[in-house]
């Protein structure tokens, strides 16, 4: 993904603010076909660790009533990699997870400001 190397080396303008380039890649993934929209159970969590090169997201969340799953820290994978260049631990985020391929994983993120 061509956006990588603009992602690591404006890395610390995270903390400053979304830079442009998220916003673009955030409407890409709205175009996206995608179950989620129709029946967004979205979730609250806190991003304990990020796994980039496993393409995995450690979250704390609550309740997932569409998993039938209480409160918990766990490991997910993630539906889109790129994603994992957008959060990093401490963030709080909003999400949907659902079992794909029997895979816990991360099918909707969204950033809490
Ligand atoms: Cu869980």
């Amino acid at each position: 993904m061509k956006l990588t190397l603009t992602a690591l080396a404006l890395g610390t303008s995270l903390a400053f603010g979304m830079p442009a380039w998220a916003e673009a890649s955030h409407m890409e993934h709205g175009r996206a076909t995608n179950p989620a929209a129709t029946n967004p159970m979205l979730s609250e969590g806190l991003v304990k660790k990020v796994d980039r090169a496993q393409g995995k997201i450690t979250l704390k969340h609550g309740p997932l009533q569409n998993m039938d799953m209480p409160g918990m820290t766990m490991v997910f994978r993630v539906q889109d990699v790129g994603w994992l260049d957008q959060v990093q631990a401490g963030d709080r985020v909003r999400f949907v997870a659902d079992r794909v391929n029997g895979a816990l994983t991360v099918t909707k993120l969204e950033m809490l400001k």
